[in-house]
């Protein structure tokens, strides 16, 4: 069976009402990476980095998982998949999709004393509290610039094996992410880009436009193919 692994960015959450990164009305418009999203920052500022998780935990808490996100789960259904998202905004999980979280999500929290990880649904508070050491160590699970993103043993055995990788919606500009094309394409695999701008010329097809129309016409038509 034909191995597809694909990679979503934020862009394909956007329809959802879920803010980009580096649109120019985007959350790095809003605040400097250095200052919100990496380890001295949570180190210096606890409650600045609380806040802006606070705001987009509640953002994606109230969004809802659009035509694209439900469009890989039907192809979930069909295929062999590997579905890997750097999006922290649990969307595919809303959708019913398997994804490898590889950023992270905003509904778990962490201990950054004892490791024990919970389900975090409202704000968190500066110290929180962790549930299972009590120790004031609580961060949200989120892998922050200068840490190591998760399943990347799993990324990397799927795809070495892929006939097929496509790359939804992200701007191509975070590694280790940014390099999964390259590999793919190393093991031989198939290149689809999906977005509203071509980010790399060594794609084999680019599909431009809103992901909530390009990803379930692509998707439909690979189901009806089998
Ligand atoms: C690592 C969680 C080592 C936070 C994120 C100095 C010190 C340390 C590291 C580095 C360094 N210099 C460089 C690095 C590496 C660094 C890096 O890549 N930096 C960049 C800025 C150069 N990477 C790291 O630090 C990583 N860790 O390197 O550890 C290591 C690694 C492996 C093995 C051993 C050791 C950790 C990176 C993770 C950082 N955390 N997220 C949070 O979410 O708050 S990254 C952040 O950017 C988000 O997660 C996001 O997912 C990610 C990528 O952004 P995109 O998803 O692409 O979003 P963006 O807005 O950029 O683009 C949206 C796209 O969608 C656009 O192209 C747009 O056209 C398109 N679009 C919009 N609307 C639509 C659409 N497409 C279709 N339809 C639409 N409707």
């Amino acid at each position: 069976m034909t191995k597809i692994v694909i990679l979503t960015g934020a862009g394909i959450s956007a329809e959802s009402g879920i803010a980009t990164f580096r649109a120019s009305d985007g959350l790095w418009a809003q605040h400097r990476v250095e200052d919100v999203a990496t380890p001295d920052a949570f180190a210096r500022d606890p409650a600045l980095v609380q806040g802006f998780y606070n705001m987009r935990r509640t953002d994606a808490a109230q969004a809802e998982p659009n035509a694209a996100h439900h469009a890989l789960k039907r192809l979930a259904d069909h295929v062999d998949l590997t579905l890997i998202t750097q999006n922290v905004d649990g969307l595919h999980a809303k959708a019913g999709s398997h994804a490898i979280e590889m950023h992270g999500a905003l509904r778990r929290g962490l201990c950054s004393q004892c490791g024990a990880r919970w389900e975090q649904s409202g704000d968190m508070a500066t110290p929180h509290p962790c549930p299972a050491c009590t120790a004031p160590a609580g961060r949200p699970d989120i892998v922050w610039f200068g840490e190591i993103p998760y399943h990347m043993d799993d990324c990397m055995a799927a795809i070495q094996q892929a006939d097929l990788f496509a790359s939804i919606g992200t701007s191509a500009q975070v590694y280790p992410a940014a390099g999964f094309s390259n590999l793919a394409q190393d093991a031989g695999a198939d290149l689809w880009e999906f977005n509203l701008d071509q980010t790399g010329a060594h794609f084999d097809h680019f599909v431009c436009g809103p992901a909530t129309q390009t990803v379930p016409q692509w998707v439909d038509g690979i189901i009806t193919s089998l």
